[in-house]
């Protein structure tokens, strides 16, 4: 038999406010389809690790301070610097689970004043498009009751509701171009969440045969 091509890798994202379980499910999303044969690998944004991911966790951490225009072209310097590596783990037929990516990018940062979304988007635009972007939706009340939010500088109760509305109407603008969103309630079970995102990733790795890698907002 003539092998076809390659059968590439998904890329889905976990996006959210923060404490929504975005970590525990992309990590449980991972070991399920791995368990089912699948390739599949955890990716963080930030990565931390990186020299441009040092001075991120620094702005984070409030040991030092960037203005905001800058601190957000840092955020999508440290994509960009993985956008090759991303590329060939889904040619290699790798599955990429990937906790935020540019959502929170725009999310976080079109959530300070003076910060259009078009301005925000506009650096990531060309990055590996997600296939399938799992919202993990929690109001910021029920949020805090799994426990206050923690010292670093974007944790606060304000700021968070703001970024959930924005991260609502960036979902809202996506839908008309066809970005495959999907609203998760957040607020249950970890196993019910995960039997429903271990569905929906099961079968999103079926769909990406034969589909190009998109390009991000382009
Ligand atoms: P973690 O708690 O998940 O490490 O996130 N953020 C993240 C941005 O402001 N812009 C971005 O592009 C990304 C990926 C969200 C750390 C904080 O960084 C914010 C929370």
């Amino acid at each position: 038999a003539t092998a076809g091509p390659a059968k590439r890798g998904a890329f889905i994202l976990f996006e959210g406010v923060d404490r929504c379980g975005k970590t525990t499910q992309a990590n449980l999303l991972v070991e399920s389809l791995k368990q089912a044969g699948h390739d599949a690998c955890f990716m963080r944004f930030p990565d931390r690790t990186t020299p441009i991911g040092h001075m991120i966790n620094g702005f984070l951490r409030n040991t030092t301070d960037i203005d905001d225009r800058c601190v957000h072209l840092l955020f999508s310097a440290n994509r960009w610097e993985a956008e090759s590596k991303i590329r060939e783990l889904l040619k290699a037929g790798t599955t990429v689970v990937c906790d935020r990516y540019a959502y929170s990018g725009v999310a976080f940062s079109a959530s300070k004043p003076g910060l259009s979304v078009r301005w925000c988007k506009d650096p990531d635009r060309g990055l590996p498009a997600p296939d399938k972007i799992l919202f993990l939706d929690i109001s910021v009340e029920d949020a805090m009751k799994r426990g206050q939010f923690g010292e670093e500088r974007y944790e606060k109760e304000e700021f968070q509701r703001t970024v959930r509305a924005t991260f609502l109407a960036l979902m809202e603008e996506d839908k008309a171009s066809g970005v495959a969103w999907q609203l998760i309630d957040a607020n249950r079970e970890i196993g019910s969440i995960q039997d429903e995102i271990q569905k929906i990733g099961t079968s999103v790795v079926g769909e990406v045969e034969g589909k190009e890698i998109g390009s991000l907002w382009s």
